[in-house]
């Protein structure tokens, strides 16, 4: 007997940009071709050539939310995106090892070395606060929400907290990677829920994506 859930469509949360286009060649692996581009469609929901998939398009930092509540079954989230979420109601499945980077504190050289509350300007708030209480250092925080590299340049804060990956954006603005925080890969997230009702083709999906990652890079 087939159960509602078994046959109702599986979800896949993704947003456009870097995301989508290193997560195509697994999805491509897995015999699953969305049947429109997300650069260039207005549609929010894309069917696949498999009637059983379909694919979310959302803001990077949305794609948890919709996870956790369900109305995604699956989603693809980087590290940095689900440590501000906090993970509530989530499971990693694997780490698909795509749209790598790292979590840094970024600034002027000396910065960090000024006396009291260092002006720490982010979206990466949690993150953020948890890095430098376990440094034992007072900050003063500042919810910025993209373009962070402005804030020391105009003085709005003395340091930043965002990811880095070429290093050429701090580069051209006169700043310099400072801390290390974390190294960041992108996520196969799982509803809990979602897990248990639609196992099957969740573990379907995941056995093709963990075959092509481990294809790419076997094990030393
Ligand atoms: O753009 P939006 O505000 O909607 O959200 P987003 O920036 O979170 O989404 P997106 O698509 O830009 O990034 C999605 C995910 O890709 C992030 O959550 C990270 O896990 C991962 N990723 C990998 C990166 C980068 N590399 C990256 N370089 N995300 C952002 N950047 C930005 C960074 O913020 C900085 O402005 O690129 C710039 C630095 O790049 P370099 O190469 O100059 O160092
Ligand atoms: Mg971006």
């Amino acid at each position: 007997m087939t159960s509602s859930a078994d046959t109702a469509p599986l979800i896949l949360a993704l947003s456009k940009g870097r995301i989508f286009k290193d997560t195509l060649p697994l999805l491509t692996h897995a015999g699953i071709v969305p049947l429109d581009d997300p650069e260039t469609t207005r549609k929010l929901i894309l069917d696949t050539n498999h009637p059983g998939i379909k694919l979310l398009i959302l803001r990077a930092s949305d794609v948890p939310t919709y996870v956790q509540y369900g109305a995604a079954d699956i989603g693809v989230a980087g590290k940095d995106v689900l440590m501000e979420h906090g993970g509530d109601g989530l499971f990693e499945l694997l780490d698909l090892n795509i749209a790598r980077c790292k979590l840094m504190v970024a600034g002027r050289p000396g910065c960090l070395d000024r006396p009291g509350r260092l002006r720490v300007a982010t979206k990466f708030v949690h993150s953020a606060e948890c890095f430098f209480a376990e440094q034992g250092r007072q900050i003063e925080l500042i919810k910025l929400y993209g373009s962070m590299e402005l804030a020391p340049l105009v003085d709005l804060a003395d340091c930043i907290v965002d990811v880095v990956d070429t290093g050429n954006t701090l580069r051209a603005n006169g700043l310099e990677p400072l801390l290390h925080m974390a190294d960041i890969s992108s996520r196969l997230i799982v509803n809990r829920a979602a897990y248990k009702l639609k196992h099957g083709a969740i573990a379907a999906l995941a056995a093709h994506l963990s075959d092509y990652l481990n294809k790419a890079a076997p094990a030393p």
